[in-house]
């Protein structure tokens, strides 16, 4: 494993380098547990915790560490600790419900977006306006993925109200049944990207994560047949190396 197969680039170097000759490692963040990291390094994943300085002196989330983050860490003996976090291209995140100030962290270090939504179920035009302006105010930039196109038999109907909103957003109608429209994913999911899904539960994110790195990597669940909606499933956000080099981040909810 190599971390510049993860995304790390010169700018990202310049800011480790005075860490770096004090002895410091770097690493980025795939899988968060609560307060304990799994941190990719190039001496392979290790689990860290947030040293004392970093806990003492973050009193908001935000200033805590996410998946994607790129952690400068101290390693010795299997153990790691997380002293900084180096600054972050981009940052997703929503607002807690009932609080003005608190926002809940998704990812970080994000360039793409893949806002999926599926066409066989009543889109929520409102809600994906929304999430395209969470996505412009991360600095990520949004792609609408309509999922799910082969249960669907008026996708013309179905584009032309998303076009009202989308603006110039590009939108891709796939299938990850049929396999259809895979293709036009292909142009974001190159060496080094980092791709995070968003959408609502049942929409297909895991299962278009396990059609694009060619394995079961994440768990599917079946759709509750009540409503039509999927249950919570993907309980820990992560980041997934595709084989062609690209990082795709699937996200509960
Ligand atoms: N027909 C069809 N079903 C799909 C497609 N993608 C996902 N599903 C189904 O939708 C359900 C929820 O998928 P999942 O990937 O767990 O959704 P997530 O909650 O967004 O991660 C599962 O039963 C999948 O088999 C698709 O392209 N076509
Ligand atoms: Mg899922």
């Amino acid at each position: 494993m190599n971390i510049l197969d993860l995304g790390w680039n010169s700018d990202l170097q310049n800011h480790f380098t005075p860490y770096e000759s004090q002895g410091f490692t770097v690493g980025r963040v795939v899988k968060e547990h609560k307060r304990i990291y799994r941190v990719m390094t190039n001496q392979g994943e290790i689990l860290a915790e947030l040293s004392g300085k970093i806990r003492f002196e973050s009193s908001r989330r935000v200033e805590l560490p996410a998946v994607g983050d790129w952690v400068v860490l101290k390693a010795s003996g299997g153990h790691a600790l997380v002293h900084a976090i180096l600054p972050r291209k981009s940052k997703f995140s929503r607002k807690v419900a009932g609080t003005v100030t608190e926002e809940q962290l998704i990812a970080t270090n994000i360039d793409t977006v893949f806002l999926v939504n599926a066409l066989n179920q009543d889109f929520n035009l409102r809600r994906m306006e929304r999430y395209l302006l969470l996505t412009w105010e991360s600095g990520a930039t949004p792609v609408i993925v309509l999922s799910k196109a082969d249960l669907c038999e008026n996708i013309e109907q179905k584009l032309s109200e998303i076009r009202s909103i989308a603006y110039e957003v590009p939108i891709c109608t796939i299938s990850a049944t049929t396999n259809q429209g895979l293709d036009s994913l292909a142009s974001y999911l190159t060496k080094g990207q980092t791709i995070a899904l968003i959408g609502s539960s049942g929409v297909g994110k895991s299962t278009l994560v396990n059609t694009l790195a060619g394995q079961e990597i994440q768990q599917v669940n079946e759709i509750r047949t009540e409503d039509g909606r999927g249950k919570h499933t993907t309980t820990y956000r992560e980041l997934i190396l595709l084989p062609n080099g690209a990082v795709l981040m699937d996200t509960p909810g």
